[in-house]
């Protein structure tokens, strides 16, 4: 069983600039980390298997919608907070803050946002406390950068819709009991929809032989004239900006998930190579390693500072989509960056499952597609600073 002895490392002081209460929710996030998720995943990842009891477990530490209120059975916190939760599961793994991620900013908060207060009533408190598992519906085979072209539909049947269509790579999909799913009605209009496990001509079966987020269950969701009551439609949004408003919550959060896998992969080269001789001399003690290290260390630091600084503008309300693709982008390819230089570091043993770099790694290339490509969220950037759209 590998041991976790992840240090904390904060080069520019930057606890200086969280509250006692980030630094609370940071210990207790990373104290069950190192208990529940660094002990098991790497098996878990081997096996391809979803650890699913830690889907409770992650509603009692309080990481489905932090930010939701709690008289929604949230946790109250701030923006900060949030992220700073996302970053230390995400250093054990990028699969299981998936599954934190999905539910809260994917499922609970288009709930909490768009949702009646009878939706609210009905699923928050039991989203927040890991008794039901959500998972959000809007790519589809043919239609993944761009959702705007969406199939899936639904129409009009007197007391009830019908929903056709089927969406892919979703996850958490075949454990879900609740999918959010957004559909085109008659008018070509999207609008969100909570499907629940077990309604008829609604199934979710496992996409499998996946290289990546292994430990992360994925599936596709397939209606076949499914019967929606029509009190399950989302009734406080319409339009592509529904799923879209969704989506800046989770790349905020995986920003600061990235970092925390950058900090894992820097922790692991750094005692890997100071305890590592070669040449009778630690290989910390040649430049090239001494490279990569101060290297790595400074581009975490940006990361940081740029994420931090993007915390307190959402908390604000001030932060705007671009920025928020503007950080996802940046510190995803950051931390692949720092993953692949990390594996070298370690020769032969960077490819084994007696460290997490080779896991992070595989990880990111799904993180680095997922939530809008890295292509994309560079266009977001150009089409901000020209005023040009290059997607038309
Ligand atoms: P466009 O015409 O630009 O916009 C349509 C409407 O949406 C508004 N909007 C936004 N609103 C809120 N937040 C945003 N980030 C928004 N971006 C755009 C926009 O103002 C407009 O509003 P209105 O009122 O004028 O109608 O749309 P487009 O069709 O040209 O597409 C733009 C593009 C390409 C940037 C967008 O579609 C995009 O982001 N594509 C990437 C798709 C994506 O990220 N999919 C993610 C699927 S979910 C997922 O991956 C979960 S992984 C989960 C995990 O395991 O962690
Ligand atoms: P495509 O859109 O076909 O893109 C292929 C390539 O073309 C990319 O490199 C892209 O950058 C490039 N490209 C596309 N358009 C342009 C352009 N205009 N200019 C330049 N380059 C372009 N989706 C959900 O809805 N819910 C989920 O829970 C979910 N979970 C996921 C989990 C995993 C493990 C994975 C891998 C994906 C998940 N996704 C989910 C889907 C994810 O959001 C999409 O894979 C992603 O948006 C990209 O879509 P695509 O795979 O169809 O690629």
């Amino acid at each position: 069983m590998p041991t976790d002895l992840y240090e904390h490392h904060d080069y520019y002081l930057m606890d200086e600039l969280l509250t006692d209460e980030h630094k609370m929710v940071r210990d207790s996030v990373r104290t069950w980390v190192k208990k529940s998720v660094t002990p098991i995943i790497e098996d878990y990842a081997q096996r391809a298997k979803f650890p699913a009891h830690l889907v409770k477990e992650l509603g009692d530490i309080g990481a489905f919608g932090p930010q939701i209120p709690t008289q929604y059975g949230g946790g109250g916190l701030d923006e900060i907070s949030y992220g700073i939760i996302m970053q230390e599961i995400e250093r054990g793994d990028s699969g299981i803050r998936s599954t934190a991620s999905v539910q809260g900013s994917l499922v609970m908060f288009p709930i909490f946002k768009f949702g009646s207060e009878e939706q609210k009533m009905k699923y928050l408190p039991k989203l927040a406390s890991g008794e039901f598992l959500g998972c959000f519906g809007l790519t589809e085979p043919d239609h993944g950068s761009n959702p705007s072209g969406m199939l899936t539909n639904f129409k009009d049947a007197g007391d009830h819709y019908v929903l056709n269509g089927s969406k892919m790579w979703i996850s958490n999909s075949p454990m879900a009991d609740v999918a959010v799913v957004w559909a085109k009605d008659e008018e070509g209009i999207i609008h969100g929809l909570i499907v629940e496990k077990g309604m008829e001509g609604f199934s979710a079966p496992e996409i499998h032989n996946k290289w990546s987020l292994r430990a992360s269950i994925t599936g596709e969701l397939v209606f076949d004239n499914v019967k929606v009551p029509k009190e399950n439609l989302l009734p406080g949004v319409k339009g592509l900006k529904g799923p879209l408003s969704c989506l800046n919550s989770a790349r905020y959060g995986i920003a600061w998930g990235a970092i925390g896998v950058a900090l894992d992969c820097y922790d692991t080269a750094l005692r890997y190579t100071k305890e590592r001789t070669q040449f009778d001399r630690p290989i910390a003690s040649f430049q090239l390693q001494q490279k990569k290290l101060a290297e790595m260390i400074t581009e975490i630091t940006k990361a940081q500072l740029l994420t931090w600084r993007l915390g307190v503008l959402k908390n604000e309300g001030r932060a705007t989509p671009a920025q928020i693709s503007m950080a996802k982008r940046n510190n995803v390819d950051m931390a692949l960056t720092i993953g692949r230089d990390a594996r070298q570091m370690l020769g032969g043993m960077g490819i084994t499952g007696e460290y997490s770099i080779m896991r992070h790694m595989m990880n990111l290339e799904s993180v680095v597609t997922y939530e809008g490509t890295h292509d994309i969220h560079l266009l977001i950037t150009g089409m901000d600073v020209t005023g040009i759209n290059a997607f038309v």
